[in-house]
């Protein structure tokens, strides 16, 4: 069958798309024709247009909670102007499969969770017009009924995956993005990602439901033969290590870099990786930096007893510290991921948090605001609460309630506009510090405001920046 991988249009992203290359590398290699129509520096129009020139069977599109009315925008047209039959797949559809399926009568298929067994076992009893109860991992409508079949058995031997297929992205305009290392910049950016699961659950995070909390690993050798195939074929120097954790298996993580180094792949490639600050030891960083590694990216999202209490996050102050104080001394940078907001939250504790950052002495900070995706425990809180339904997924979300179209977790002693202002001050007043405020971001950040007409945000953000001059920072 021939089979069209989409994803929405962006105008800034940071790697590439890899679950629909996975999926087009599968098809592809079981007999099927895949290819895929990238959105990143393409247009609505452009995006549908190409769905008619190219002709496929079926229409495949990536989506998340917050690219979910693009993406069903662009099932829509899709399937008025060439009538052609649409799957969708990614968290968003996992987590809303039956609210999908119920109001958006375009939708045909939905692939649930880790897509591409599912995916390829659907396309293959599309072809052969069987029967689709016996295809697990999906949901479907069928004349006015919806069903949902059994949910399909995670991939246990990730290495038998093909590597995924970058063929059809423009490698090259993810090379522009000012976060990446500027001697690089220009260079065809990949992404690898080498193990899917999280043993933790963290209280704002739907991604160890989604894979599962066991932790299923692919094996050194495998991703090291990832890297040297996309520097081999793509010249690719800066790749960006996905995982959720990948320091998540020390003795792996440290076999990988060493084979990185055998195989002198540390001379050609940077990267950067996520990892948990519980896990991380002296001798491992030492690896990871010898072996190329140029940033690591901690969650530490709170630093208060309350705030690691409400986000259920496994780490003490101390590890906090330790960890930070081992990075420090191993010569990586490190990016610290916190969130603002939660039912623990005041002033107090947001210059707590800034203070303990100092301390910490991050090279980048990102700051965001509690969100409530759906399938997270915090986003069950405030149903209970009475907060939010599931229809919020339907309409639009704009206004001060919302941001990026998700429901913001309101907290007792601060206005949701205080959150945002607090969140957005954290993230000028530190990367201003270290001197590498973004102000490609901003502008994106502002524009983004504009189109959706948040004056209540613009007008925090403005008063934020005017708050800061008289402040003279
Ligand atoms: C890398 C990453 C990013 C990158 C994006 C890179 C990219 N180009 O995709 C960056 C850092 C930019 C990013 C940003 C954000 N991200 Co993010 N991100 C991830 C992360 C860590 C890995 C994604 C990945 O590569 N997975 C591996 C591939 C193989 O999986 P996959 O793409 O999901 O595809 C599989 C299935 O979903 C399915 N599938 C997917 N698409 C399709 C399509 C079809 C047709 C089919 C059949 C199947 C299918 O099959 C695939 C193969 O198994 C995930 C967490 C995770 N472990 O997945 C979070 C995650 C996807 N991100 C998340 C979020 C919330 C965000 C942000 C909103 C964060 C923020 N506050 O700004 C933004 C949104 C950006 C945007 N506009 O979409 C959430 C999404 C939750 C939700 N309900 O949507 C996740 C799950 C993390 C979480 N903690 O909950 N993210
Ligand atoms: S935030 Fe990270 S550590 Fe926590 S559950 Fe999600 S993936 Fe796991």
């Amino acid at each position: 069958m021939k089979v069209l991988f989409m994803s929405p249009p962006a105008r800034d992203m940071l790697f590439p798309t890899l679950g629909i290359a996975y999926m087009t590398a599968l098809l592809n290699r079981e007999g099927h024709e895949a290819m895929i129509k990238e959105g990143l520096n393409r247009s609505f129009e452009e995006l549908v247009r190409a769905v008619g020139d190219i002709n496929p069977d079926i229409v495949g599109i990536t989506m998340n909670t917050t690219t979910r009315f693009e993406c069903l925008k662009m099932a829509e047209e899709i399937k008025k102007r060439y009538n052609i039959p649409i799957i969708l797949g990614g968290p968003h559809p996992t987590l809303m499969t039956d609210q999908i399926l119920r109001n958006y009568p375009f939708v045909d298929y939905i692939v649930k969770n880790e897509g591409e067994y599912a995916c390829l076992n659907l396309i293959n009893a599309l072809e052969k017009k069987q029967d689709l109860r016996k295809v697990m991992g999906i949901s479907y409508r069928k004349g006015k009924d919806i069903f949902h079949n059994e949910k399909a058995e995670p991939i246990m031997d990730l290495d038998s995956l093909p590597y995924p297929e970058y063929k059809f992205f423009n490698l090259k305009n993810y090379s522009k993005n000012p976060e990446h290392p500027k001697e690089l910049l220009g260079y065809p950016v990949g992404s690898i990602i080498t193990s899917r699961g999280c043993p933790y659950q963290c209280t704002f995070c739907s991604s160890s439901d989604f894979w599962g909390h066991r932790i299923r690993f692919r094996k050194a050798e495998c991703v090291v033969d990832e890297m040297q195939h996309l520097y081999s074929k793509y010249n690719t120097k800066y790749i960006v290590f996905n995982d959720d954790n990948f320091t998540a298996d020390r003795k792996r993580a440290i076999d990988i870099c060493k084979l990185i180094i055998k195989k002198g792949l540390h001379k050609e490639i940077k990267w950067l990786c996520r990892a948990e600050v519980n896990i991380v030891t002296k001798e491992l960083l030492m690896w990871l930096k010898k072996a190329g590694c140029h940033l690591i990216e901690y969650g530490v999202e709170d630093v208060s007893p309350e705030g690691v209490k409400f986000f259920k996050k496994a780490h003490t102050l101390k590890q906090l510290f330790d960890a930070f104080k081992l990075t420090h001394e191993a010569g990586l940078e490190i990016r610290s991921y916190v969130i603002v907001g939660g039912d623990h939250e005041t002033p107090e504790n947001i210059a707590y948090k800034r203070k303990i950052i100092e301390q910490l002495n991050p090279t980048i900070t990102t700051a965001s605001l509690l969100l409530a995706y759906p399938g997270t425990e915090i986003y069950e809180n405030g149903k209970k609460r009475g907060w939010w339904d599931d229809s919020v997924w339907l309409k639009p979300c704009i206004g001060k309630k919302f941001h990026n179209n998700v429901p913001i977790y309101p907290s007792k002693d601060m206005s949701l506009a205080e959150l945002f202002s607090a969140a957005a001050d954290i993230n000028y007043w530190w990367n201003n510090k270290k001197g590498n405020i973004n102000l490609r971001n901003m502008t994106n950040t502002f524009l983004e405001l504009v189109k959706r007409r948040d004056f209540s945000k613009i007008f925090h953000m403005g008063k934020s920046v005017v708050m800061r001059k008289m402040r003279g920072q």
